[in-house]
C-alpha cells in the first residue's frame, strides 16, 4: 500500500455552533475557533473537519446551504475563514470543508429560480415529479426528517424530492450543469487553501428516483471519479465520503487507490447495529460487545490491505462515546481511556469528535423544548402523534438524539462552561463543572492527556498505523483483543469493555511476553503468567519485545 500522509493523521470534528462563541451571542464561531487552536494542537491532531459554516437558513443547522461560497453570519466572514486556514495552517493543521450536495437549501438562489417556473433554466437542478393520480406525493418515500419525501410548490402544482428537511430540496446530479458547478465551487475552496472535504451523504447523490433507489445508484461511483478527477484528485487532498449505506464491498470501491474516488469513508455498522429494525435509533438495544466485535472484525479484515477505514465512535449526529459505549458514572475517565486506546490501536484513520477528549456525556433535557435538533423535533412530533408516548420517545432521544453531541463545549467552570458570555443556543450540559477543558488539562492523568499520548503514538508507531489487524479471544464476553504485527514486530491490544474485572486465560504461547507498554491506563501491563487480571474498563498496548 502505498503510504499517505493522512494515514497517521488524526482528525478533529468541530460543530462550528457549539465549540466556541467569541462574540457572545451564545453561538459558536470562526473566532471561537481561532481562539482555540493552540489547544488543538496542544492534542496532537493536524486535520480538522468543519461542519458547514456557510451561509443557510440553520433550517437544519447549515447543512441546508443558501450560498457555498459565502460564511453565515452567525459564524463570521470569508476574511476569518481564510484566517482560520492559515492560522491552522501555522500550527500544522489543516481544514477539512463539509461538502453538502445532495441538496441545497430552498433559499439557494438556483432553487429560487426553478421555483420561478416549470421552464425556467434552473428547473432540473432539481428533481420534480407531477402529482399521483390521487394528487398527492409522486410515491411514499418517507423523508429522513419526517413526513414525505416530496413537497408541493402550489404554483407549478408540481412536487419535489427532499430526502431530509422540506427547506433541504435534493439536487438533480443528472444535469451535467449541477457537475459543472459544483466542481468549480470545490476548486475555488481547494484553492483558499483547504486541505479538502467531508462529503455529506455522498452515497446518495447517484440516486435513481423513479425506481425509488437513494443510496447507491448506478451512476454513483462515475459521479465520485468525475468529481476526484475534476477537482481535488489534482492534489494530495483528504477527502471522506459519509456513506450510511456502505458495505465493505462499498468502502472497497470509494477507497482502493487505483479508484480515483474517496480516501476513505465513513461506514455505520457499529452504530446501526444497536438500533431497533422497526423504529430505528428511537428504540435503542443495549450495548453487546461479542456483535460489536465482529462488525469491527469485518471491516479491519475487508481493508486489511486494499482500500483505508475511518475510525469513530461519535460525531455531531450520534450519541457521546462515553454514553455509548462506556461508562458515564463510577467508571466515566476508565471508559473512555479505553475508548481512545481501543479505536487508536485499530487500522485506518481515527476522528475525535468535539468533547470526546475529555470525555463529554449525552445530556438528559425533560422538556421537548429545550431540545433544537430538527430531526428530533419532527420525529417526536410525528411519532407521539402516532401514538408512541412521551416518555418511550424521550427514552430515545437521550440514547442516540443528535442535540446529545451538540451541547455547547465544556471549556471551564464560569457561567456557560465559558463557552459563551452570552445566553446559549441550545442548555449547556450540567455536569460541566466536573467535565471540562481546563479541569482536564490540570490533571494530569485526564482522558485529554491519554488522547494525546495515542495521537503522538500514531506518529511515532508505523506498526499502528500499517500493522495487520488479527483478533485474539473473539469469543469473550468482556474482552476485545488484537494484535497489529508489521514486520517483525508484534503490538498487543487488551481492553476489557466491562465494569467487571476479568481474569483473562492466556493461551501457552502467549505466556511470558514482555516488552514496551506503549499505552496504558492503570499501570504498565506485561503477561507474566498463565492469565491476566483486567481491572474495569482497563486498557493497553503492548509491543513484543524479543
Ligand atoms: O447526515 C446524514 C444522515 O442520514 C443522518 O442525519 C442520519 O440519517 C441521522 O442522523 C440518523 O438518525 C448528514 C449530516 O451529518 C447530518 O447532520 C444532516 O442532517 C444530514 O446529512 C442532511 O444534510
Ligand atoms: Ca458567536
Amino acid at each position: 500500500m502505498k503510504q499517505k500522509w493522512w494515514h497517521s493523521a488524526v482528525v478533529y470534528q468541530i460543530y462550528p455552533r457549539s465549540f466556541m462563541d467569541s462574540n457572545g451571542d451564545g453561538i459558536g464561531d470562526l473566532g471561537g475557533i481561532i481562539s482555540k487552536l493552540d489547544y488543538l494542537h496542544q492534542l496532537g491532531i493536524t486535520l480538522i473537519w468543519l461542519s458547514p459554516v456557510y451561509r443557510s437558513p440553520m433550517d437544519d443547522n447549515g447543512y441546508d446551504i443558501s450560498d457555498y461560497e459565502d460564511i453565515a453570519a452567525e459564524f463570521g466572514t470569508l476574511a476569518q475563514m481564510d484566517e482560520l486556514i492559515e492560522q491552522a495552517k501555522r500550527r500544522d493543521i489543516h481544514i477539512l470543508m463539509d461538502l453538502v450536495v445532495n441538496h441545497t437549501s430552498d433559499e439557494h438562489p438556483w432553487f429560487l429560480e426553478a421555483l420561478k417556473s416549470p421552464d425556467n433554466p434552473w428547473r432540473d437542478f432539481y428533481i420534480w415529479r407531477k402529482p399521483a393520480a390521487n394528487g398527492g406525493p409522486p410515491n411514499d418515500f418517507h423523508s429522513y426528517f419526517g413526513g414525505s419525501g416530496w413537497a408541493l410548490d402550489e404554483a407549478s402544482g408540481e412536487y419535489y424530492l427532499h430526502q431530509f428537511s422540506k427547506r433541504q430540496p435534493d439536487l438533480n446530479w443528472d444535469n451535467p450543469r449541477v457537475h459543472e458547478e459544483v466542481h468549480a465551487m470545490m476548486n475555488r475552496w481547494l484553492a483558499r487553501g483547504i486541505g479538502g472535504f467531508r462529503m455529506d451523504v455522498i452515497d446518495l447523490i447517484g440516486k435513481e428516483v423513479d425506481k425509488q433507489i437513494m443510496a447507491n445508484g448506478k451512476n454513483l461511483h462515475a459521479l465520485i471519479r468525475q468529481l476526484n478527477r475534476a477537482t481535488f484528485g489534482k492534489g494530495d487532498y483528504v477527502t471522506v465520503g459519509e456513506a450510511w449505506s456502505a458495505s465493505p464491498e462499498d468502502a472497497l470501491l470509494y477507497s482502493a487507490e487505483d479508484r480515483d474516488e474517496l480516501s476513505m469513508v465513513f461506514q455505520f455498522d457499529h452504530i446501526k447495529q444497536f438500533w431497533d429494525e422497526h423504529a430505528g435509533k428511537w428504540r435503542s438495544q443495549p450495548f453487546e460487545l461479542s456483535g460489536f466485535k465482529a462488525v469491527i472484525d469485518k471491516w479491519q479484515t475487508a481493508l486489511a490491505h486494499v482500500g483505508w477505514n475511518s475510525l469513530f465512535w461519535s460525531n455531531h449526529d450520534l450519541p457521546r462515546a462515553v454514553s455509548k459505549f462506556g461508562d458515564e458514572g463510577e467508571y466515566r475517565e476508565a471508559s473512555a481511556k479505553m475508548l481512545a486506546t481501543a479505536l487508536h490501536c485499530l487500522k485506518g484513520t481515527p476522528y475525535i469528535y468535539q468533547g470526546e477528549e475529555i470525555g463529554m456525556t449525552n445530556v438528559r433535557f425533560d422538556n421537548i423544548d429545550d431540545y433544537r435538533d430538527i430531526e428530533t423535533l419532527n420525529l417526536y412530533r410525528e411519532r407521539v402523534e402516532a401514538g408512541i408516548s412521551h416518555e418511550e420517545m424521550m427514552l430515545g432521544i437521550h440514547a442516540n438524539g443528535r442535540d446529545n453531541a451538540r451541547t455547547p463545549m465544556q471549556w471551564d467552570t464560569s457561567a456557560n462552561a465559558g463557552f459563551t458570555s452570552g445566553t446559549p443556543w441550545i442548555g449547556v450540559n450540567s455536569n460541566y463543572r466536573d467535565i471540562n477543558v481546563t479541569a482536564a488539562l490540570a490533571q494530569p492523568d485526564s482522558i485529554f492527556w491519554h488522547y494525546r499520548k495515542l495521537v503522538a503514538l500514531r506518529k511515532q508507531h508505523p506498526i499502528l498505523v500499517y500493522g495487520d489487524f488479527q483478533q485474539l479471544f473473539a469469543e469473550h464476553l468482556h474482552v476485545f483483543a488484537w494484535l497489529r504485527t508489521l514486520d517483525d514486530q508484534t503490538l498487543l491490544v487488551i481492553n476489557n469493555f466491562s465494569r467487571e474485572r476479568v481474569m483473562l486465560k492466556l493461551p501457552q504461547e502467549m505466556h511470558g511476553w514482555h516488552g514496551e507498554c506503549l499505552i496504558h491506563h492503570y499501570a504498565p501491563r506485561e503477561l507474566l503468567g498463565s492469565s491476566i487480571e483486567l481491572q474495569p474498563y482497563e486498557s493497553f498496548a503492548l509491543l513484543i519485545g524479543r
